[in-house]
Formats: structure tokens, C-alpha cells, sequence
């Protein structure tokens, strides 16, 4: 089996290494094939092989139990998104089939961007969900400003890397901001301009104040559309009694030359139209939520908000996907949450540890929880204090090791289904490329089977087939012609350029936002009012620590879509997983290249090679996310997972999570 490129996609929409790297998963030695139940401690690999029958009604006993004892909320949702779709979507189907059989506690916000998804309709108003652009209007910006962005190996997108690539070609000035010298900054940048991690806010700020002193912002035109830019320019301005936010403060925060910050600010100004696109790094950092705040405000001090080949500011796939049926997870009224970040606090403490709900199982499907959220060390104590777990995998994850039951699921090729896609106005279709294996079954076909087990019939089901639903599905969605769009796997809707809320953009005061002011809230009273988070946009950095001076990022890597693939003990892993650190802190600590290392904080210890790399800037080391943990009997980790290091402690009102510019220390080992 091969995969390819459809030629129905144009020359944009376009597959990645991880697409390509599905038929390798899907035939894996190491995939799961047979339902396993625990014997040994929690962690281990001890299991044994379990019939269907068996660990089917296992589940069906254990939740029945659990729920009539402790009541629903006990019952906790971690699901994720490791198969998305109309209808094979893993967080959809397990909510669903929880909240038929009885009701369960999900989570809210999300490890992805949660802190700008919190503040961005403070913002716009409802209209944040149309604040994107589409990836085809890229063709029209002048300069493309890539804030914590490297859409070489993480797309956003998967019309993204092309439309750079072709921009790069016809001489758009290209900026990353990022404290890496990514693929994208090497192959698709003009100007890289290193900074350091989560001061993004700082910068911005000062990218500001040289607008604003050089007189290059057109006031009238931002007060039309924003409220309190005034405030915003006097506070930058330094006229408000605090500090001014000066190139020559924002060098010292960032470690961008006050120069360049010069530099930077009046090309940005000189260009247009500029494409602002932050990644969603900026606000994966101690408060986070500002970065957001602050590329918005920039987008409107230049003139490029709203504009095409210009941006808002927001995130890009602000905009709606074309129209097509999905599962309904059939949420009941009252549901109760807790933050995804903080799933293992509610786990641990309880209600009275301000948990809303007293946690007792945990259902798993999609994700790999243990290694993915922050604090290994927390998460892993969270499972172990679980009376029951369960986990659908293809793999048998650190997740999986933590249940009580493992269900072997089918691959992503046994599935048909509709895609729908992180940005763009079109729908793939995903025929079944292999029939069903002989041992793995599908979610869906999973959850069916336990509904009917626990004597809830069709409620999951709906009374219809996988095959039945996909036809329901684009029964009531704008494809015109379903067959048409199964045999050529692509729909495209008309409109391939849409530039977000482009009509409040031209004309804000015929199409006014759904905000208090009608415009753009710079300012927030209502931020403060409700989140207690201060209304005015600033730099609230951390002080650093000290203890540990240096500053991690934990990325994602081309090849990889999170821990998929992340096993280093297994032939499909990554063959190298290294610790990048410039060469001045690798002198410092005696590191050679190749060295080894013992990286490290006050959560947890990992080892793990070092890659001496000028492409990273002095202060900071990156180590990818993803690859699985391995602990020795010290608990420190051989495998290199980056969530040894980070915590539960989150971003500011939202409490969304925090995964770069983490306090840490290396050391020769
Ligand atoms: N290949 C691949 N692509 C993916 C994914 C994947 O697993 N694999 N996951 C997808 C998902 S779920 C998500 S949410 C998105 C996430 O997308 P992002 O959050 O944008 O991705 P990251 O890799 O975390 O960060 C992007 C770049 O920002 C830089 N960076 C980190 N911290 C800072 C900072 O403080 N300031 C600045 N200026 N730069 C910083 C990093 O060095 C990195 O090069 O990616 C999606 N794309
Ligand atoms: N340190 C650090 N940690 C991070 C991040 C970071 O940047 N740094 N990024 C965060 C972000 S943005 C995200 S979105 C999360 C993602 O974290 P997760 O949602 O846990 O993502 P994956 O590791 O991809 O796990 C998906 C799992 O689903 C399985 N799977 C795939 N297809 C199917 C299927 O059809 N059915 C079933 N049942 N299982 C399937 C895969 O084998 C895999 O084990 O990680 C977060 N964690
Ligand atoms: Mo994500």
C-alpha cells in the first residue's frame, strides 16, 4: 500500500510526512491486537490477553458500578483528538457514548490554545470564529510576520506551507520570530529575529512604541474600529505613569537588539499589506493570553486588520469549515468540567481541593494523557489513585500501561469518513482503504457494542451504521454532489479567499462587533470584570528563577503528530531525540557534542542527549514533545518526555497550560 498526494487537492492542499506515515503505523509489529487486562501495578506491562466478551463486559460492570455508587460526574471524559472526523472523531464518540449511559465530567479549554481561544472574544466578540484567513489570500501580503510560528514542520494549516514557500519565491519579505532556527526560518525566512521565549509581549510592545514615536499610526482610523487603543498608546508610551515600553526595555527582556527592534517595527509599518500569523507558542507561556492581545493591536496600529493579504491578528483557523453533519456527543444540560490542564489536580484532590466533581474512573480514547499533559510525575499519581481505567489505543501508550483495560482500535485506514479540515473552506472524504482487521475494531463500533451491553440500545447508535451516518451527514451539508465528492475526495466551496471579519474591517460601523463597544476591545472591562485578569494588555512576565536559568521549549517535530511514534524502544520511533543547546551553556557545563546530560527541575529529571546547535539561542534549550516516558527506578526518565518538566500551573484566567519557557537546569552526566 502507498500513499500519495490527491491531485484533486491542487497544488496546496497537500499531505505531510505524518499522512505519508500512516501505512507504516497501521502494519506496526508493535500495534495492539488483542483486548489486554491488568494484572500487575499500574505503569507496568504487565497484562494479560483478554477476550472481546471479556473486557467488554469487564467495562460495562465496572462504569455500571462506579456510576451507582459515586453518580455520574465520577466518571472522567479523556478523550482527544487522536482520530478526527464527521463521524470516527474520538473526543465525540466517547462523550457521546459516556453521556448515553449514564453522564460523566469533560473537559474544557485545551493543551492547544486554550489562553487565546479565552481572550479572543473578549476581542471580537461571537465574531472571533470568523477573525482567520484563508491560506490562498497569503498570495497577497507584502510581508508575512511568523510570530512563534514555524509552519514548515507544523502547518497550521496544510494549504500553509505551500502558499509560504510560493510567497518566499515571489519576494515577500518573510520574518519568524522564534528562538530556534527552524526549517521554516532556514527555507522560508528573510529575517529571523531570535527572541526570548514567552516575552513575545514585551516586544510587541515595544514594536508599538516605535510606531507610535515615529508617528507612523493612523489614529483615526484605529479608533474606528478599536476601543481603547488611547489608553493602550499612553501606557506603551510610558504617559501613564509606569515604564516606558522602549526598544531599550524590550532588549532587555527579549534579547532583540534595541536596533532591530527599530528595524523591524519600521518595515512592518513600510509594508503593505503585512500578514501578521502568530503560532499558538506565544500563548503556551505564563501569561500567554497577552501575546494575543497584543498581535491584534499591532494588525490595527499598521492598517493590515482585516484586510486581505493583511490578518487580524487572531489565530488563523478562525474561520468556518464548510457545512456538513457531525456526531453529537448529546452533552446534558449541567455537565460538569474541569480544565484539560488540570485533570490530574482534579483527579488527586477531590472537591475538597475545589475539584467540581469526586473522580473515581477515567475513559480514554484518542489521547495519551499521562505523557502529554504537564507533570508526568502528577499525572501518573492521578491514574494510580483510579479505581478503574480504560483506554482505546492502536498503540500501547504510557496511557494505556495506567488502565485497567485496553481495547485495540482500528487505524485510521479502516475508517471511512469525512475530514474536516484545522483551516480551509473545503472537506476531504476518507473511503475505507483497508477492510476491518482481523483484531482491532473501530471506536465506534466499540462503543456500540458496550451501549448495547449496558442495556442502552440504540441511544449511541442512533438506530444507524457508520456507513449510514456519512450519508446522513452530507445529506445535510452544502456539498452539492456526494457522489461526485466520494470519487474525487475533495470539496472545494466557492469562496477559496475569505479574509475575516472583513466587513467590520471596511465599515465598522455598519457591521459593528458583538462586543459592548462594537469595536475591537483593546482594553477589556469586561476581560477584568469577569476574568479579574487586569483590562489592560502589558507584559506580566515571570521573574526568573534562579535556580534554574534556563529557558525550555518543548516543540512539536515535523515527522511526529504528538506521542504517535514516540516509543524510542520501537522501530517506528524517532531515530534521534536530543536536548538543542547553544554552545556558550554547553561549554559552561562542560558538554561536548554528543554529550550526555541530566536536564532537570524541581518536577522531574530527564536524560537525554545534547545537540550543540547555534540554531538556538544563548539561555535556551528546546527539547521536542512527544517521545514516551521511560523511568528508571529513581523515577527520573530515559526516554526523554518534555512533560517531566512542565506543571499544572497555568497561563492566568483561564488556566491554560504552559509548555514553553519552562525554568530548567542541564548537567554533564
Ligand atoms: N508536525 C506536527 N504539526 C503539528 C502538530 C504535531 O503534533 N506535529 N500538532 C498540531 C497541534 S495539536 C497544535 S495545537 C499546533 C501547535 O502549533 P504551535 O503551538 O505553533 O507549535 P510549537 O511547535 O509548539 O511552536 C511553534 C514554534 O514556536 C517557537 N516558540 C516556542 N515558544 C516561543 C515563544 O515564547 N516565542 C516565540 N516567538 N516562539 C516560540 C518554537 O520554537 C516553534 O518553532 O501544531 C499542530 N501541528
Ligand atoms: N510538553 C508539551 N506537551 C504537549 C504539547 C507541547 O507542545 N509540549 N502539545 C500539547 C497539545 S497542543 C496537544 S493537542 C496534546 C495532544 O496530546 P494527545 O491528544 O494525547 O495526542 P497524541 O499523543 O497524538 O495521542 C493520540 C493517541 O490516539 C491514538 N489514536 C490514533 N488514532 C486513533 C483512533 O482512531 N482511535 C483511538 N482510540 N486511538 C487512536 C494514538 O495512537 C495516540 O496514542 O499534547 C499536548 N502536550
Ligand atoms: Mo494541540
Amino acid at each position: 500500500m502507498k500513499i500519495m498526494h490527491n491531485p484533486a487537492g491542487g497544488r496546496t492542499i497537500r499531505a505531510c510526512r505524518r499522512g505519508f506515515g500512516l501505512v507504516q503505523a497501521h502494519y506496526a509489529p508493535d500495534r495492539l491486537s488483542t483486548p489486554l487486562i491488568r494484572i500487575g501495578p499500574r505503569g507496568s506491562t504487565s497484562f494479560r490477553e483478554a477476550t472481546w466478551d471479556e473486557a467488554l463486559d469487564m467495562i460495562a460492570t465496572r462504569l455500571g458500578d462506579i456510576r451507582a455508587r459515586h453518580g455520574p460526574s465520577s466518571v472522567l471524559c479523556l478523550a482527544s483528538a487522536g482520530s478526527t472526523g464527521a463521524l470516527h472523531n474520538t473526543d465525540t464518540l466517547t462523550k457521546r457514548f459516556l453521556n448515553v449511559t449514564g453522564g460523566c465530567t469533560t473537559l474544557t479549554g485545551s493543551y492547544s490554545n486554550g489562553a487565546a481561544r479565552a481572550v479572543l472574544p473578549y476581542l471580537f466578540g461571537p465574531q472571533w470564529k470568523s477573525s482567520g484567513f484563508d491560506a490562498a489570500t497569503i498570495r497577497s501580503a507584502e510581508m508575512i510576520i511568523l510570530w512563534g510560528a514555524n509552519l514548515l514542520d507544523t502547518r497550521l494549516g496544510s494549504e500553509m506551507p505551500q502558499r509560504l514557500l510560493e510567497a518566499k519565491k515571489r519576494g515577500a519579505a518573510i520574518v519568524v520570530m522564534d528562538p530556534r532556527r527552524t526549517s521554516t526560518v532556514a527555507q522560508a525566512s528573510t529575517w529571523w529575529i531570535p527572541c526570548r521565549p514567552g516575552t513575545d509581549a514585551a516586544l510587541m510592545l515595544a514594536t508599538l512604541n516605535v510606531l507610535l514615536e515615529d508617528g507612523l499610526v493612523d489614529r483615526a482610523s484605529v479608533d474606528a474600529r478599536a476601543a481603547g487603543f488611547e489608553r493602550l498608546a499612553r501606557s506603551v508610551l510610558g504617559e501613564d505613569g509606569g515604564l516606558a515600553c522602549t526598544p531599550a526595555w524590550a532588549e532587555q527582556i527579549c534579547g532583540v537588539p534595541a536596533a532591530e527592534i527599530v528595524r523591524f517595527a519600521r518595515a512592518y509599518s513600510a509594508a503593505r499589506p503585512a500578514m501578521l500569523i502568530p503560532g499558538f507558542s506565544i500563548q503556551r507561556v505564563q501569561a500567554g493570553e497577552e501575546t494575543y492581545r497584543l498581535t491584534v493591536a499591532l494588525q490595527l496600529a499598521t492598517g493590515n486588520f482585516g484586510v486581505r493579504g493583511g490578518s487580524t491578528g487572531s489565530m488563523n483557523n478562525c474561520l468556518p469549515t464548510p457545512r456538513v453533519g457531525t456526531m453529537d456527543p448529546l452533552a446534558p444540560s449541567g455537565q460538569l468540567h474541569v480544565p484539560t490542564l488540570n485533570w490530574p489536580d482534579a483527579i488527586l484532590r477531590g472537591m475538597s481541593g475545589g475539584s467540581p466533581a469526586v473522580i473515581h474512573a477515567a475513559y480514554v480514547a484518542g489521547g495519551n494523557y499521562v505523557n502529554q499533559g504537564a507533570d508526568v510525575h502528577k499525572s501518573i499519581a492521578a491514574f494510580n489513585s483510579l479505581d478503574f481505567a480504560v483506554c482505546h489505543d492502536m498503540f500501547f501508550t504510557p496511557t494505556a500501561r495506567h488502565c485497567d483495560v485496553v481495547l485495540p482500535a482500528a487505524s485510521p485506514l479502516e475508517k471511512e469518513d469525512i475530514g474536516i479540515p484545522w483551516l480551509g473552506n473545503y472537506l476531504l472524504y476518507k473511503p475505507a482503504a483497508l477492510p476491518p482487521g482481523r483484531s482491532a475494531r473501530t471506536d465506534w463500533d466499540i462503543f456500540c457494542d458496550l451501549a448495547d451491553r449496558m442495556g442502552f440500545g440504540p441511544g449511541f447508535s442512533g438506530g444507524r451504521g457508520a456507513p449510514e451516518w456519512i450519508d446522513t451527514f452530507l445529506a445535510s451539508s452544502e456539498v452539492p454532489d456526494p457522489e461526485d465528492f466520494k470519487r474525487t475526495g475533495v470539496y472545494l466551496a466557492p469562496d477559496q479567499e475569505r479574509v475575516g471579519v472583513a466587513d467590520f474591517a471596511s465599515d465598522p460601523a455598519r457591521h459593528p462587533l458583538g462586543t459592548p463597544s462594537g469595536k475591537v476591545e483593546l482594553v477589556s472591562e469586561q476581560y477584568e470584570r469577569v476574568t479579574g485578569f487586569p483590562a489592560l494588555p502589558a507584559w506580566r512576565g515571570e521573574k526568573r528563577d534562579a535556580r534554574y536559568p534556563l529557558s525550555l521549549l518543548t516543540p512539536k517535530r515535523a515527522e511526529m503528530t504528538h506521542s504517535q511514534n514516540g516509543d524510542r524502544s520501537s522501530s517506528l520511533g524517532p531515530p534521534s531525540h536530543e536536548l538543542q543547546m547553544h554552545p556558550s551553556d554547553a561549554a559552561r557545563r562542560g558538554i561536548g557534542r554528543g554529550g550526555k546530560a541530566r536536564l532537570f527541575n524541581e518536577r522531574g529529571v530527564v536524560h537525554v542527549r545534547v545537540r550543540v546547535s547555534e540554531d538556538i539561542m544563548p539561555g535556551v534549550v528546546s527539547l521536542h514533545e512527544g517521545i514516551w516516558f521511560e523511568l528508571d527506578e529513581k523515577g527520573e526518565d530515559r526516554g526523554g518526555s518534555a512533560n517531566m518538566l512542565t506543571g499544572t500551573r497555568g497561563t492566568g484566567p483561564e488556566s491554560s497550560c504552559i509548555m514553553h519557557a519552562i525554568a530548567v537546569d542541564v548537567a554533564r552526566s
